[in-house]
C-alpha cells in the first residue's frame, strides 16, 4: 500500500497536534494495518514540514531502538530514525516541564557531532568514527503520542520516534583513544542509578548507529551534512519520569549532564 499525499499530511496533522496538545491517541496502525515503513517515514517528514513551517529548526538527528534492551522493552525488532528540533533541545542541567508531556521517559545515550558529511549507501562504523569532530553523553526524553507507549514499527516512526527533549553534555571530546563498547553507562534518577550499560549495548558499537544511520538516509535520497548532533540511541532500558525528579547521565570518558522534570 501507498498512501496519498491527502492522508500522509492529515497522519503528520494529527501527530502533530497530539503533541502539541498533550493528548495520547490510538496508534495509527490500528486504522491503517497496511501501513509500510516507507509510507510512516514520509509521515514523518511531513510532521517535520510542519514544525519547520511554524519556526522549529532541525537540530539534529536520533536513532531508536538501536539496543536490545529497548528492543525488548517496546516490542520491535529494527532501529529507527527520527529528527531533533529546536524546540527539543534543554540546556545541559536545565528544566523540563513535566506537564508538557504525556508519559516521559529517559535514556541514556552517546551524542556524536559529525565534522565531516557522511553518505550512504555503504558507511561503515570505522567511517562515521572518522567523520565525528567529538562526542558528548546526552539523556533523551521519549514521549510516544500514543496511548500506554504501545505502538509497532510504523507509528511509532510516523511519530517522530517518540522524540520530545534532549539534553548534550558541555564538555566535547574528540572520540580518538576512546573504545566505545567497552564504555560504561551509568543513568541515575534523584542520586541513585537505575539503569547501566556499556557502549555495545548500542548494536555492538554506537558508531554502527551513525554509520546505519547515513545508510538508511541514503535509501531515501537524504545525508547526514557536517555538523549534525546524532544521537545514536539508549543504552539501557528507558526509565519513567516524573515532576520533581532530577535524572543525569554518566559515561566513561565523556562525563556527565543532567536536567530535572519541574
Ligand atoms: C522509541 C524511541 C526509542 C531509543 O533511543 O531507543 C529511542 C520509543 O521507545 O518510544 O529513542
Ligand atoms: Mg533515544
Amino acid at each position: 500500500m501507498s498512501l496519498d499525499r491527502a492522508e500522509v499530511e492529515r497522519l503528520a496533522h494529527h501527530l502533530h497536534a497530539a503533541e502539541r496538545e498533550r493528548r495520547e491517541v490510538v496508534r495509527i496502525t490500528d486504522a491503517l494495518p497496511d501501513l509500510g515503513v516507507e509510507d510512516a517515514y514520509r509521515v514523518q517528514d511531513a510532521l517535520r514540514a510542519l514544525k519547520t513551517a511554524r519556526g522549529v529548526r532541525v537540530t539534529g538527528m536520533k536513532m531508536g531502538l538501536t539496543s536490545f534492551a529497548k528492543m525488548r522493552q517496546m516490542g520491535v525488532e529494527t532501529p529507527i530514525y527520527g529528527f531533533l528540533g529546536s524546540d527539543n533541545a534543554v540546556d545541559d542541567g536545565g528544566a523540563v516541564e513535566a506537564g508538557a508531556l504525556i508519559h516521559p521517559k529517559v535514556e541514556a545515550e552517546i551524542a556524536f557531532v559529525l565534522g565531516d558529511g557522511l553518505d550512504g549507501p555503504d558507511c561503515t562504523p570505522a567511517q562515521a568514527l572518522a567523520a565525528t569532530r567529538y562526542l558528548l553523553p546526552a539523556i533523551e526524553v521519549i514521549d510516544s503520542r500514543y496511548e500506554n507507549f504501545r505502538f509497532d514499527l510504523p507509528s511509532v516512526i510516523a511519530d517522530n520516534t517518540s522524540a520530545a527533549r534532549y539534553v548534550l553534555g558541555s564538555r566535547p571530546l574528540p572520540p580518538d583513544g576512546l573504545d566505545l563498547a567497552t564504555t560504561g553507562v551509568v543513568l541515575e534518577r534523584n542520586g541513585q542509578v537505575v539503569e547501566v550499560g556499556a557502549g555495545a549495548a548500542v548494536l555492538g558499537d554506537p558508531a554502527l548507529a551513525v554509520a546505519m544511520l547515513a545508510n538508511m538516509l541514503h535509501a531515501r535520497g537524504q545525508r547526514l551534512p557536517a555538523g549534525s548532533v546524532v544521537l545514536s540511541g539508549a543504552a539501557t532500558a528507558a526509565v519513567a519520569v516524573s515532576a520533581g525528579d532530577h535524572v543525569s547521565v554518566r559515561i566513561d570518558g565523556l562525563g556527565t549532564t543532567g536536567l530535572r522534570f519541574v
